[in-house]
C-alpha cells in the first residue's frame, strides 16, 4: 500500500514544467514568506468510511508539502467508520508518523461535529480543514498562513484542483481560479470572477472575494472561528454547512476568499459512500437562520423543503444577533449582485398549469447540466416538486426558469411553433421581443411578437405533450394558471 501511495504523491512532482498540472499563476511563486511570523495550523482531516489510498494520500501531501514549522499538527478524525482497514491497520499506520494524531468518535456525528471534535483538541492558531481525499499542491499553506497573519477575520480557501476520479491523475484546473455561488435551490455554484472583483484586486496574486465557498478546503483563525460561532451542531451528516458558514462570514463582518496561490487536489468521486439525505434539513436551517424573507424565495422552488423537519434553530438567531449581523438584503446587494432575485409575485409563480390538459405542467429538463439553453419545454404530469417544473412570469413579460444558474427564458425562435429556452436578459430594456409574453386576465400567454397564444398539445413531438404556439381561440388549451404547491 505504501508503495502505490508513494506513486500517486510523484504525480504532481511535475510541479515546474508540466502545463497541465501547473496551475499557479507565474508570480504566486516569485512570493516570499517570512516563516518565523506566520501562525502555525493544525490540519483538521474528518472521514467517514474513505478509503486507505486516498486517505493516505491526504495526510502525506500535507507533510510533504507543509514547511515544518508551519505545521503543528495534523488531525485525523475518524467519524466513527466501520471498514476494517480503518480500525487497528490504520493506527498502527499513524502511530509511525510524525505529527499526525488520530482521534475517533464514539457515534456517528456527520462532517460537521467531526471537524468540530477535531478542532476542540487543536493546538495551532490556525484551523486548516481538508477534506479526506485530496492532494495539496507544493506551496498550498504560506499563502493561506500569511492572508490571516494580515486579516484575522479572513476566511481563505485553495483554488481546488480536479483529481481525476479514475485515474487518480492531478488534473489541476484550467483557468483563473472560479468563486462560489449558489442557486435559490440552495446548491453550490462555480462561476468565473466578475469584473467589479477583478478591478479591486490590485495583482493576480491577490485574493479572490467569494460569495460563497465548497465547503471542505479552508483555513480559518481559531480564534475568529470560535467568535462566528463555530459550525452549527444542528447539522448532520453532510450539506448546507458550506453555504451556512459563507453566509455567517460576511454577515458578520469576516470575509471569505480564494487565495490564487493556493492549490489543493480534489477528487470528485461520483458516488458518496454515505446517503446525503439530510442535506435538505442542513439547507432550511441556513435559510431560517440567514435568509430572512427571501428564504422564501428558497420554498418556492421546493415546496418539499417547507415540511422538512429541520430541529431547533434558536440559538443559532441568538448567535446572530450577539454578532449583530447584518441582514440578508444586505450579504444580496454587496457580496453577490450578480445573483437574479426573482420577484415570485402572489400568482405568478409555482407549477404553470393547463386547464383543458387537467394535471399537465410546464416542464423543463434540459439532460445536459452544462448545456441549459436550447432545448424546448414540454408538458409533464404536475409533481409538485418545484425543480424542473418551477416558472415565474415576472412584471416584465418573461416567462423565467429560474430554479438553476444561469436563467432561461421562453422564446420561440422564428418560423417554430415551440417554447425554446435561452438565456435571460439581464438587462431589462433588452429583452428579445420573441421572449415577451401577456399573461391575460382570462389565462391566456399571448406571444406579441406572432400575435399568437400557447396552446397545450397531446402529441407535440417525440410523443410528449407540449405547448404550442396558436392562433388565439377561446379553448380551455388555451388557458393556463400558476399553482404554488399540488
Ligand atoms: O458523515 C460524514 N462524516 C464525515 O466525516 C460525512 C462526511 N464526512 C467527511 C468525508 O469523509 C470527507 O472528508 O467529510 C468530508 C466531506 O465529505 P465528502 O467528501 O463526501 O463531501 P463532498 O466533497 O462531496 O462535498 C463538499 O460539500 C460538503 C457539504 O457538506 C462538504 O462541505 C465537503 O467538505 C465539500 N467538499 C469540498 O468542498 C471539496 C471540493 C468539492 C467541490 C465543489
Ligand atoms: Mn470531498
Amino acid at each position: 500500500a505504501v508503495r502505490f501511495l508513494n506513486s500517486f504523491l510523484k504525480i504532481n512532482k511535475c510541479f515546474c514544467t508540466c502545463t497541465k498540472c501547473n496551475p499557479l499563476p507565474y508570480r504566486c511563486r516569485e512570493e516570499k514568506y517570512d516563516y518565523y511570523s506566520l501562525p502555525k495550523t493544525s490540519v483538521v482531516i474528518a472521514f467517514y468510511n474513505e478509503a486507505w489510498s486516498t486517505l493516505l494520500r491526504t495526510v502525506h501531501s500535507v507533510l510533504e508539502t507543509s514547511p515544518d514549522i508551519l505545521l503543528e499538527e495534523i488531525i485525523l478524525v475518524d467519524d466513527y467508520s466501520d471498514k476494517e482497514h480503518l480500525k487497528e491497520s490504520l493506527e498502527n499506520y499513524v502511530a509511525g508518523l510524525r505529527k499526525v494524531r488520530l482521534i475517533r468518535a464514539n457515534k456517528r456525528e456527520g462532517l460537521v461535529r467531526a471537524r468540530l471534535l477535531g478542532a476542540s483538541v487543536a493546538k495551532g492558531d490556525i484551523l486548516t480543514f481538508l477534506d479526506c481525499h485530496c492532494e495539496c499542491h507544493e506551496g498550498w499553506l504560506e499563502p493561506l498562513l500569511a492572508r490571516i497573519a494580515e486579516e484575522e477575520s479572513a476566511v481563505v480557501c485553495p483554488v481546488i484542483d480536479v483529481i481525476d476520479w479514475n485515474t487518480f491523475e492531478y488534473l489541476g484546473n484550467a483557468g483563473e481560479p472560479q468563486i462560489g455561488g449558489f442557486d435559490w435551490r440552495l446548491v453550490f455554484t462555480w462561476h468565473s470572477t466578475p469584473e467589479r472583483e477583478q478591478k479591486r484586486r490590485k495583482s493576480k496574486t491577490d485574493v479572490i472575494r467569494s460569495p460563497t465557498m465548497a465547503g471542505g478546503l479552508f483555513s480559518v483563525s481559531k480564534k475568529y472561528f470560535d467568535y462566528l460561532g463555530s459550525y452549527d451542531t444542528g447539522m448532520e451528516v453532510w450539506g448546507g454547512e458550506n453555504l451556512e458558514f459563507s453566509f455567517r462570514i460576511w454577515q458578520c463582518g469576516g470575509s471569505l476568499e480564494i487565495h490564487p496561490c493556493s492549490h489543493v487536489g480534489h477528487v470528485f468521486p461520483k458516488q458518496a459512500p454515505y446517503s446525503r439525505s439530510k442535506a435538505l434539513a442542513n439547507s432550511v436551517r441556513a435559510a431560517e437562520v440567514w435568509m430572512d424573507e427571501y428564504k422564501e424565495l428558497y420554498y418556492h422552488r421546493n415546496p418539499h423543503a417547507r415540511l422538512e423537519p429541520y430541529g431547533d434553530v434558536t440559538e443559532r438567531r441568538l448567535l446572530r444577533e450577539k454578532l449583530k449581523c447584518k441582514d440578508f438584503k444586505w450579504f444580496l446587494e454587496n457580496v453577490y449582485p450578480e445573483l437574479h432575485v426573482p420577484e415570485d409575485r402572489p400568482g405568478f409563480f409555482g407549477m404553470l398549469k393547463n386547464r383543458g390538459m387537467a394535471n399537465f405542467c410546464f416542464d423543463y429538463n434540459p439532460t445536459n447540466e452544462h448545456q441549459v439553453t436550447g432545448h424546448r419545454i414540454i408538458l409533464y404530469p404536475c409533481h409538485g416538486m418545484g425543480q424542473n417544473q418551477f416558472f415565474e412570469y415576472t412584471s416584465h413579460n418573461e416567462i423565467r426558469y429560474n430554479t438553476r444558474q444561469p436563467e432561461v427564458c421562453a422564446a420561440v425562435d422564428s418560423g417554430t411553433d415551440y417554447l425554446t429556452m435561452y438565456l435571460c436578459q439581464e438587462n431589462i430594456h433588452n429583452i428579445p421581443e420573441n421572449q415577451k409574453f401577456i399573461f391575460r386576465e382570462d389565462g391566456t400567454l399571448f406571444h406579441l411578437q406572432t400575435q399568437k397564444c400557447v396552446q397545450a398539445e397531446s402529441n407535440a413531438y417525440d410523443g410528449n405533450p407540449a405547448p404550442l404556439l396558436r392562433p388565439c381561440t377561446n379553448s380551455d388549451y388555451q388557458k393556463w394558471f400558476f399553482k404554488e404547491r399540488s
